[in-house]
């Protein structure tokens, strides 16, 4: 059932006048990067933006929801009515950060996609979350039933959806044996990619319908998976190998609980679920960008070393890898820093490119990573994507 934890408004916002200044910067930060990646980014105003994407024919079926862009009762400005987000695993670390930051801006309303509704309410009014920006409503993305729940759920709303922020995840980095999800997949995997795998794709046309000026789709990534980088190479390092056991259903019983075929790791699992994040993110902008301009893009946020990712940890790592993200890779950020990136993602006017891996350089500025030969190899996010689509029954 849908939970609905605040009453819907349906207020308008005023586009602001300008994007960010204009900038090109080098990013100097030491690892997990491409040293050579300088982009100049381009910054447009909002209004130019909405001028170039904005397609009235999109527009036929946001029926209850009013157009993105309205004139103003005064002096006949553009305005822009309030974004409509869903964030899965909004309950806590970066998916909390994102949308406390999206839901303070007055302009969005995020849609909090939980698993546990009382924990993502207390978690929401904690963080000082103004009630009218938020809803939220349960997603298990361990249960494929859930996802297409929460997907039915959501249309009764008849809220439009402009942005799907696909944050929930699981890391078991010293479970013995694996754990399944109510299908009988690998939970790691089949939490953070076959969940989000159903659900973005039955989203999509959700996506697609709406008249908002940019409508996104993010799927968070991670350095980890990525092998062209220092952190990559920790072991255990992701590896996807031939798929034979994603093709045989992950359920550890007459074939393999990890992708590649091989024994049980979880920290593999996890890392392995990220490559599917970034390879389902490409295939998407492949097949959709193009006819449908919904921009596809993944990210690392940094190290965010505070959340609950780290729970089932040993305690000695909980103590020791902040600091040691701090102190000696430099690679850590807070939860609010890394909310305000995602967040960027989800909105920000230069954002736009899509088929992008997001990362921020050493003074926060964003820039266009570089991805891994397995995390961009194309012939295996096609496989992926198909086996993934037989997996969770679209195929
Ligand atoms: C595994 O162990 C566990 O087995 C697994 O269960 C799971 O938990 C997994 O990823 C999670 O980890 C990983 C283990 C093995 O690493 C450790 O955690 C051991 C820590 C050893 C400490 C080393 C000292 C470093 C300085 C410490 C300062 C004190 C702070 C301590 C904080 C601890 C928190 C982390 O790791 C290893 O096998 C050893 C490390 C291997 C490093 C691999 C680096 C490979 C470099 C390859 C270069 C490739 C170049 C790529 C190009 C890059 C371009 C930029
Ligand atoms: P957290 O554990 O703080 O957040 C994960 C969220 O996912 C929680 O809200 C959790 O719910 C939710 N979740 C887990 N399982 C399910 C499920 N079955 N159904 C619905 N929701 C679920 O970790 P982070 O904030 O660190 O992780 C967020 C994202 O950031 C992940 O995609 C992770 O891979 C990525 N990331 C994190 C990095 C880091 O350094 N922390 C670095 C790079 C990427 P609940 O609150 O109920 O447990
Ligand atoms: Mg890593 C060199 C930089 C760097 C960065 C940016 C990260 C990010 N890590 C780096 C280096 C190292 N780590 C080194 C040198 C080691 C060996 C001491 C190391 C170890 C390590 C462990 C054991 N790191 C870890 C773990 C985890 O359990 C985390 C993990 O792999 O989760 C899958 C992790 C991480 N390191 C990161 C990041 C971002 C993570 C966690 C989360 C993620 O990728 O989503």
């Amino acid at each position: 059932m849908a939970l609905q934890a605040a009453s819907v408004v349906s207020s308008a916002f005023s586009v602001p006048k300008e994007g960010k200044s204009g900038a090109s910067f080098k990013d100097s930060s030491l690892f997990g990067v491409s040293f050579s990646d300088n982009i100049k980014a381009e910054f447009g105003s909002v209004a130019l933006s909405c001028k170039r994407e904005f397609k009235p024919v999109r527009a036929q079926t946001a029926a209850t929801a009013s157009p993105a862009i309205t004139r103003g009762a005064s002096e006949g400005k553009k305005t822009l009515r309030k974004g409509s987000v869903v964030v899965t695993g909004a309950s806590s670390g970066l998916g909390l950060a994102t949308a406390k930051a999206l839901a303070e801006s007055g302009k969005w309303h995020v849609i909090m996609a939980c698993r546990d509704f009382l924990k993502a309410e207390r978690a929401a009014k904690a963080a000082g979350m103004p009630k009218e920006n938020y809803t939220i409503m349960h997603l298990d993305l361990a249960s494929l039933d859930s996802v297409r729940q929460f997907v039915d759920n959501f249309r009764r709303l008849e809220r439009p959806l402009d942005v799907l922020v696909c944050n929930a995840a699981v890391y078991q980095p010293t479970a013995k044996e694996p754990s399944f999800t109510a299908e009988g997949f690998e939970l790691s995997v089949g939490t953070n990619h076959l969940g989000h795998f159903l659900l973005s794709r039955l989203l999509l046309e959700d996506l697609n319908k709406s008249d908002y000026p940019s409508r996104r789709l993010i799927i968070v990534g991670s350095i980890t998976g990525n092998t062209n980088t220092l952190a990559g190479n920790v072991p255990p390092k992701a590896n996807l190998g031939d798929l034979r056991g994603l093709a045989g259903g992950l359920n550890g019983l007459n074939s393999s609980s990890m992708i590649d075929g091989g024994d049980f790791d979880g920290a593999k699992a996890y890392k392995d679920s990220k490559v599917c994040n970034m390879l389902t993110m490409q295939e998407f902008h492949r097949r959709y960008h193009e006819d449908t301009g919904i921009t596809f893009n993944s990210l690392y946020p940094g190290c965010i070393a505070t959340t609950g990712l780290f729970r089932e940890h040993i305690p000695l790592f909980r103590l020791l890898f902040p600091p040691f993200q701090k102190y000696i890779t430099k690679g850590y950020v807070s939860e609010e820093e890394a909310g305000k990136r995602l967040a960027q993602v989800v909105t920000d006017p230069s954002l736009t490119k899509s088929g992008v891996y997001w990362s921020w350089n050493k003074d926060s500025a964003s820039f266009e990573n570089q991805l891994s030969q397995e995390a961009s190899d194309a012939e295996k996010a096609r496989k992926v994507w198909e086996v993934s689509e037989k997996l969770v029954g679209l195929a």
